[in-house]
């Protein structure tokens, strides 16, 4: 590139040599001609200095190196070069599913043995803290993507042990949509954007996905917790967690128990309504990864209780399902859960890329005493996530990460490879050796596989008897359901299948639904306009009445509480002080985090004079984040406010989403405003007692006044 001359008169380049002498204190007025030195004076403080990755110190992180000070950059320029170069490559490709994630460091300590049924030291050490580390995430969105579209959530568990890692690689639903990992491509692909128009994103309400399930009616179980208030979470904190698969305990002897692993919230499960859902996804599309930050900087640390469902083979013959099949569950009224432990998470990692985004699960992660089942699922599984992290994370050596890396010793002879980053000693790569006594060789005391008998069988792409009942399941979860849990399960089903263009698959999907439940079915269908009732799909089984798991239920494990939950008060001008005060002691006594909402963030000026600054600026902070909200006005300000689109819709919504609503005097006009009708829920703002009652669960009886349900 030649130097452009430009005529005339030019202003002086800025360069240190030119630079004027600093006179005076950075001000707000902040500006500089992106000259560095100014920039220093600036900025202030005292700093370490910049260097280039190969640590030489760099005098000037504002300017490329020019030719002439208005002529062309120089390609000698290593310094940007370097900084450019690193900057083009700061993406790697996102996980093709899961990849929207929040993530925490914490520890496992166990406080029940399980040494009569492993050695695995993790569960045998009673009062030991295990180091972990846990990733939560939505499946099908991209990693920009909202945090509370209808969709599973990933729980994955990195427990550091001294054994080695072992990785719980689960999810917030016990079952999945597929018995066979040679489907995984296909209800994934399905689920995903559509590939010829690019969406739509992170949601499942689209013909790809429907025409999938409805042609693989093994999908069936998973589909009703899917269309459960389970997959629109209010909080990670409060969900649960499921190993899914069967695993294998194994002690001393080699004796063998299998395992299903849960993890109950400490704070009970809860879920949003889907409308609030919707609406959270424009007024915080982080809502998920913010409430987890806050809780956990916050100093309240998240705790879930880890349990384990232990049954041996002859019971698991006796079982009406097959459990080496993901799409069935083990009903706790069958085998109970023994809650050995518990998970707390109190930190949140130094750098989202560095932890988040590198950490590298593996369900083949495991330790002596645990083993794998036969679930054809898991299988798979075990060869697919070392498969997809030598792609994403770009080599062989991702373990050697620090988010990966076990923290006890390890060693081997594989050797090399892409970003190779220890430095091994001595000539022997390779074992057996003699030459090197320090050179790592296999210990008999090492990990060994389970002794499984063989079956006597030919090979074959087999899909066991065992594994055809498609509808017992579901029907038996639907069933367990309470009233508004059924009433959601079928208007998420609506809202779904109204979605898909293609009108066989909504009817395929009615005939699936009558096996399930024929009430369901008839609820969809009408809540679609069908005219007539579709035809029953073709069942390979008789459809079973199993008996009803309330366990399976969310509403029945709310905890009237409002621990961990958050309540918001909105004020202006003039409001009674003392009213607020009382509102927000009982609220925090209750366990809840408050925030002041107020229609300008500097906040207002109280009956008290005293001035009460904000913490969301009305606008920006509708109810939907909140889990009850109180509203404490002068009449002035109740009436300007019920002409503010944003009050109006705060307490509608906080109305329509079944919350808690206080309100005084003053705030009347904005109740009327918004369509609030008195009913238990909405109490006197002076009645703080009443209000914390009330804000503890949401009232499931005003949902038929204020919506339609299927
Ligand atoms: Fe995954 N899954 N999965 N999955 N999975 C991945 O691994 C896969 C399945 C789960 O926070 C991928 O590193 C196959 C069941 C979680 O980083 C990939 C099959 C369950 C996460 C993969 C399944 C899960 C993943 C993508 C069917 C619940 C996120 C990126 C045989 C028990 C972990 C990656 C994290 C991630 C494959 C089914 C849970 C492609 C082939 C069932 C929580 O390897």
């Amino acid at each position: 590139m030649a130097t452009s001359k430009k005529p005339g008169k030019r202003p002086a380049p800025a360069t240190s040599s030119t630079a004027s002498k600093p006179t005076r204190k950075p001000t707000a007025a902040r500006e500089t001609r992106g000259n560095a030195d100014e920039l220093h004076q600036l900025a202030g403080g005292a700093h370490p200095p910049l260097t280039t990755n190969q640590g030489l110190p760099v005098s000037d992180n504002q300017n490329s190196l020019r030719s002439t000070p208005r002529g062309p950059t120089l390609l000698e320029d290593f310094v940007l070069r370097e900084k450019i170069t690193h900057f083009d490559h700061e993406r790697i490709p996102e996980r093709i599913v899961h990849a929207r994630g929040s993530a925490a460091h914490g520890y496992f300590e166990l406080t029940k043995s399980l040494s009569k049924y492993t050695t695995a030291k993790l569960f045998t050490e009673v009062g030991k803290r295990t180091p972990l580390f846990t990733r939560f995430s939505t499946v099908a969105g991209g990693a920009g993507s909202i945090d509370t579209p209808r969709d599973v959530r990933g729980f994955a568990v990195k427990f550091y042990t001294s054994e080695g890692n072992f990785d719980l690689v689960g999810n917030n639903i016990p079952v999945f949509f597929i018995q066979d990992a040679m489907k995984f491509p296909d209800v994934v692909h399905s689920v995903k954007m559509e590939p010829d128009r690019g969406f739509p994103q992170a949601a499942s309400a689209h013909d790809t996905f429907w025409d999938f399930i409805s042609l693989t009616p093994e999908s069936m179980h998973m589909i009703m917790w899917a269309m459960s208030d389970r997959a629109i979470p209010r909080s990670l904190r409060m969900i649960e967690g499921f190993g899914i698969h069967s695993f294998r305990l194994v002690d001393a002897k080699g004796k063998s128990t299998f395992a299903k692993f849960h993890w109950r919230p400490k704070l009970g499960l809860q879920s949003t309504i889907w409308d609030e859902a919707v609406k959270l996804a424009g007024a915080d599309p982080d809502f998920h990864r913010r409430d987890l930050f806050e809780a956990i900087t916050s100093g309240n640390f998240p705790e879930w209780e880890f349990g384990v469902q232990l049954f041996t083979e002859e019971q698991a013959d006796d079982f009406p399902f097959d459990h080496l099949d993901s799409t069935k569950l083990i009903p706790e009224e069958l085998v109970p859960l023994t809650i050995i432990g518990r998970m707390v998470l109190d930190r949140w990692p130094d750098n989202f890329f560095a932890e988040t985004e590198q950490v590298a699960f593996c369900p083949a992660n495991i330790v002596p005493g645990i083993d794998f089942s036969n679930d054809p699922l898991l299988q798979g599984r075990l060869f697919s996530y070392l498969d997809t992290q030598l792609i994403r994370l770009g080599g062989p050596n991702f373990h050697q990460l620090p988010i990966n890396a076990p923290k006890c010793p390890f060693a081997n002879q594989q050797r090399d490879g892409h970003m190779q980053m220890q430095v091994p000693k001595g000539r022997v790569n390779y074992e057996p050796s003699s030459l090197d006594p320090a050179s790592a060789r296999a210990a008999p005391s090492g990990f060994r596989s389970f002794a499984e008998p063989a079956d006597d069988a030919s090979k074959g792409r087999i899909r066991y008897d065992t594994f055809a009942d498609h509808y017992s399941q579901a029907r038996q979860f639907f069933r367990s359901q309470t009233a508004p849990e059924q009433a959601h399960i079928a208007s998420a089903l609506v809202f779904e299948l109204s979605k898909v263009e293609t009108a066989h698959v909504r009817e395929a999907m009615v005939g699936h639904l009558r096996n399930i439940d024929d009430s369901l079915a008839k609820r969809v269908a009408a809540g679609l306009g069908l005219d007539k009732l579709p035809p029953a799909a073709k069942a390979a089984t008789k459809t079973l009445d199993l008996p009803p798991s309330p366990a399976l239920q969310i509403i029945g494990k709310m905890k009237p509480t409002l621990e961990g939950r958050c309540v918001g008060i909105l004020v202006d001008d003039g409001s009674d002080a003392a009213a607020i005060k009382a509102l927000r002691k009982a609220a925090e006594d209750a366990g809840a985090t408050v925030k002041i909402v107020a229609p300008k963030l500097g906040g207002a000026t109280l009956s008290d004079r005293r001035k009460l600054p904000a913490d969301g600026q009305l606008a920006g902070t509708p109810s939907v984040v909140f889990d009850a909200v109180a509203l404490v006005l002068t009449d002035e300000a109740g009436e300007r406010l019920a002409n503010e689109a944003a009050a109006v819709d705060f307490v509608r919504d906080a109305f329509g989403h079944l919350k808690a609503i206080a309100a005084d005097a003053g705030a009347q006009a904005v109740l009327k405003a918004g369509g609030v009708a008195r009913d238990p829920g909405v109490v006197d703002a002076g009645d703080a007692k009443a209000f914390i009652k009330a804000a503890m669960t949401r009232q499931w009886d005003r949902e038929p006044k204020v919506r339609t349900l299927a």
